[in-house]
């Protein structure tokens, strides 16, 4: 479709299939320049749908060879194809479809549909994708049985996998195998897949909680077996969570992940055959960062979960993809912060809200959870659909209790099995479990936008009453100029001077009204609120805290997200101030007692040293950006910049033996081991920011005596920003000792990306032209151009434009061969909004010249126009 007509698609449109398709049946015959792929349909009409006398069947970019129904080759005159359809005029009630395609998976350079990754054959098909594949009702409410068989070389494609179980196997002439693979389960033809390789595995052995053996196998690159044994584990770790947490058992006999290098994404969870980024699969101390370690374990969860929430429970429609994906973050966000640390976890979980999504409500993308409508679907896998959407169900959690909240997730999946539902049946079985009203909190669903919560407290100390004042508005969002009240949770505790809690628990609000005040008897002492406990709604919330009060949550309060959250909100104030101060002309000075109250955090026995990581690292600068009216980019720069120095001059003696005091010799992975690296190596980048000869060779001392990566890039980090031989040095060292492992080039180019250095943009277009870059691998892409566009505010906001203008070719280019990769590099650019009227211009124009680019895809039009049409 040319940019001129894209249609927008709207959720009030919906209308049910007028076919349903009983059983699919196909065969591929793979080849190396030309793929026929041969389906069987037996459909029948839909009694439920508005009467349609013709068929007609989704498919784009493949050659139709012919169509038969009911076993007669038809006419040119019963059936038209059109660049992205199929139409069977005037079929019987009900009958089969047979018809046979050519593709060139070798050339399909989108990786959406049946594609290359190297010299391995494999599928993508959410949302899509299928459409690609074959002709077909290509919509999540068409659900049907398949039958794949496949017959390829046998020397180049040995593992030829589809869904579900392996019925048949046989040898053919001229080289090639057959096989059969037939999936009892009903499934929309978003979770088909098929692979087709020269692959090594690992097996191994999952037994169900009814005793159930499950054949595991996870499929790597040949030389790569020794990298996939954490995946395994963590496949078996997320089998046994979902059981005890949700009680969800898997119920097929095998369940295969394969990991490819070129994917647009993180991951798919076809049904019972995941196909992975390998960058979500491998991993082993010398060549993975403890990150790495628990992303895998995140996204192995986050696939596995989806057989229920997703597979088994499908979505209607694509709005509501956060009844999958929204459901399905916040499966895996419980089950990491079961197995890591709850409050670090919290505060990852509630930085990606803070830093990302609240930047998208404040932006032309704005949207609801569940969006009303598109041009481009693949544009709507977003934070707010992802990550604000598994806030909701947290919400949820928090209002029902967590007892409550598990009976209705249990009710939610056994009432829904086999269907393709909707977020009201989602809500549905919450309030059927709980009894309680969700009338007013369905708003989340329909309306975007950050609501912002302005409270103030009064204490009567003859009374001993306190009282709470609360107010809610949310700022206008694209196409939502008023916004109905949300119903929020919002946790609260009331702190006594010494810090102790006033009340047995933490209490829960239920905010509703424009302004509503709450009322708490018998406070002996004026409290302090500690307001938002855990981040227990994605709201913003203002009260007037003293810089004291700040310090004093920081050090005191008895729930951890919370300190974090005051010692953040003291850090911003400070640099915001510093950043006043430039403006003014003033002397910069960092506050003593932020100096000091980071000591007591560094210093106190009691605390995990993952949670004092946190508690030392300073608000991003992209966070600092969006609390400005007008951003003032460089000053946020020098601003942050000169406060973490300070700290490294002031508290480098501290520094230097929490650094000694956490250093292990060897490597080991486990949450408690890498939360101590975590702190250490935070000391490190403090060193590493002073830039001195001592803490430049502590830098190289550690590069050269890691035994893990972690550490490695660590040092490197430290000394990223820093002009000098010691950084050059390791950069050499990395490229030689790793040139051969793409995931880690990968690291390599993201590094030099986000470098603060003035020669960084000069230096990323020259890696452009690097051997090892390659633009078509999107991993390849997004760490080298989106690393820069999104990760690297001072460079990419330079004043004359240029990093602009660089993403925009960048975008452009790749657009011509990837529209899916090329809309998520565009984001940057959008947020034009935040900046003086030179930059906005200078954004702006690129925008413009984006959309008037003369080939241009839905994905990148969408965004770009959107974000011009504010
Ligand atoms: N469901 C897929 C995402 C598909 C994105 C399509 N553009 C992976 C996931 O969220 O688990
Ligand atoms: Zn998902």
């Amino acid at each position: 479709m040319s940019k001129n007509t894209p249609k927008t698609i709207r959720l009030q449109d919906y209308t049910p299939p007028a076919f349903q398709i009983d059983t699919v049946f196909m065969h591929f015959d793979l080849n190396e320049d030309v793929t026929r792929v041969k389906t069987v349909l037996t459909l029948h009409r839909n009694p439920d749908a508005p009467q349609a006398k013709d068929l007609q069947l989704n498919g784009e970019d493949m050659r139709l060879l012919q169509v038969l129904v009911d076993g007669q080759a038809l006419t040119h005159e019963q059936y038209q194809v059109t660049d992205d359809s199929l139409t069977v005029f005037a079929v019987p009630d009900s009958f089969t479809l047979e018809t046979e395609v050519e593709l060139e998976p070798q050339n399909n350079s989108k990786l959406s549909g049946l594609y290359k990754s190297g010299p391995t054959f494999c599928t993508q098909c959410e949302s899509h994708g299928f459409r690609r594949i074959t002709y077909y009702l290509d919509r999540p409410d068409v659900l049907s049985r398949f039958t794949v068989s496949i017959s390829a070389d046998k020397d180049r494609y040995p593992v030829l996998l589809s869904n579900g179980n392996l019925i048949e196997s046989k040898q053919l002439d001229n080289n090639r195998q057959w096989v059969k693979w037939e999936d009892p389960s009903l499934k929309p033809a978003y979770l088909f897949a098929l692979v087709a390789g020269d692959l090594d595995h690992i097996e191994d052995t999952f037994i169900t909680q009814s005793g159930r053996n499950v054949e595991l196998r996870v499929y790597v690159e040949k030389g790569k077996k020794d990298q996939s044994h954490h995946a395994m584990e963590s496949l078996k770790h997320a089998m046994a969570w979902d059981e005890e947490a949700f009680d969800r058992e898997y119920e097929l006999d095998i369940y295969m992940i394969v990991a490819v290098n070129d994917f647009n994404f993180g991951a798919m969870e076809n049904k019972g055959l995941n196909i992975f980024n390998d960058k979500y699969i491998l991993a082993q101390k010398e060549t993975a960062t403890d990150e790495d370690f628990v992303n895998i374990e995140s996204v192995i969860g986050h696939e596995y979960f989806h057989n229920w929430s997703g597979n088994r429970v499908t979505v209607r429609d694509w709005f509501q993809i956060t009844l999958k994906e929204g459901l399905t973050i916040f499966r895996d966000q419980s089950f990491i912060a079961d197995i890591t640390d709850k409050a670090v976890k919290r505060i990852h979980d509630a930085n990606v809200i803070r830093n990302v999504q609240f930047t998208q409500d404040a932006g032309p993308m704005a949207h609801p959870i569940r969006t009303e409508e598109y041009i481009e679907i693949n544009n709507f896998y977003t934070v707010t659909v992802y990550n604000k959407g598994a806030e909701v169900i947290r919400m949820m959690q928090t209002l029902l209790g967590e007892d409550k909240f598990r009976e209705a997730m249990v009710l939610y999946f056994t009432r829904n099995d086999g269907k393709a539902v909707r977020t009201e049946e989602f809500v549905q079985a919450m309030e059927d479990a709980s009894g309680i009203d969700l009338t007013q909190f369905k708003r989340w669903y329909r309306q975007a936008g950050t609501p912002e919560l302005t409270i103030t407290d009064d204490y009567n100390a003859e009374t001993n009453v306190y009282k709470l004042t609360v107010k809610q508005f949310t700022p206008a969002t694209p196409g939502q100029k008023s916004k109905d009240n949300f119903h929020i949770p919002l946790s609260v505790g009331l702190l006594n001077e010494k810090g102790g809690d006033l009340l047995p628990q933490s209490a829960v609000l239920n905010v509703k009204e424009t302004e509503q005040t709450f009322t708490f008897e018998n406070i002996m002492e004026k409290p302090l609120p500690s307001l938002l406990r855990n981040f227990s709604a994605p709201v913003k919330v203002h009260y007037d805290y003293s810089d004291s009060e700040l310090l004093f949550l920081m050090t005191h309060d008895s729930d951890a997200f919370n300190r974090w959250i005051a010692g953040q909100k003291f850090a911003e104030k400070m640099i915001l101030r510093l950043v006043a101060d430039q403006q003014a002309h003033k002397p910069l000075e960092l506050s003593p007692a932020f100096a000091e109250a980071i000591l007591v955090v560094l210093n106190d026995k009691a605390l995990n040293p993952a949670f004092i990581a946190e508690m030392l690292i300073l608000p991003a600068e992209s966070f600092l950006i969006q609390q400005m009216k007008v951003a003032d980019v460089e000053a946020i720069h020098n601003a942050r910049d000169f406060v973490k120095l300070a700290l490294a001059k002031q508290l480098r003696d501290e520094l230097l033996q929490h650094y000694a005091a956490n250093h292990a010799k060897e490597y080991h992975f486990d949450a408690q081991a890498a939360g101590k690296r975590r702190l250490k190596n935070v000391c490190l980048m403090y060193l590493g920011a002073l830039g001195d000869e001592r803490s430049r060779e502590l830098c190289l001392q550690q590069y050269q005596q890691a035994d893990n990566m972690t550490d490695k890039q660590s040092a490197l980090g430290a000394l990223n920003n820093v002009e000098c031989a010691e950084r050059e040095q390791m950069l050499n060292q990395f490229f030689d000792e790793f040139q051969r492992e793409p995931l880690v080039m990968d690291k390599w180019f993201a590094m030099q990306a986000t470098s603060s250095l003035p020669s960084t943009l000069a230096k990323v277009k020259s890696l452009l032209e690097h051997p090892s870059f390659d633009i078509r691998n999107p991993n390849k892409a997004r760490s080298l151009i989106g690393a820069f566009g999104a990760g690297n505010q001072i460079r990419f906001h330079d004043n004359t434009g240029e990093g602009y203008q660089f993403l925009t070719e960048q975008v452009l280019s790749i657009d011509q061969f990837n529209p899916m990769v090329a809309a998520r590099l565009i984001e940057p650019l959008t947020r034009w909004q935040r900046f003086d009227s030179a930059r906005q211009e200078l954004m702006k124009e690129q925008l413009q010249r984006i959309v008037s680019a003369q080939k241009l895809s839905n994905d990148v039009y969408e965004i770009a126009s959107k974000s011009l049409n504010v």
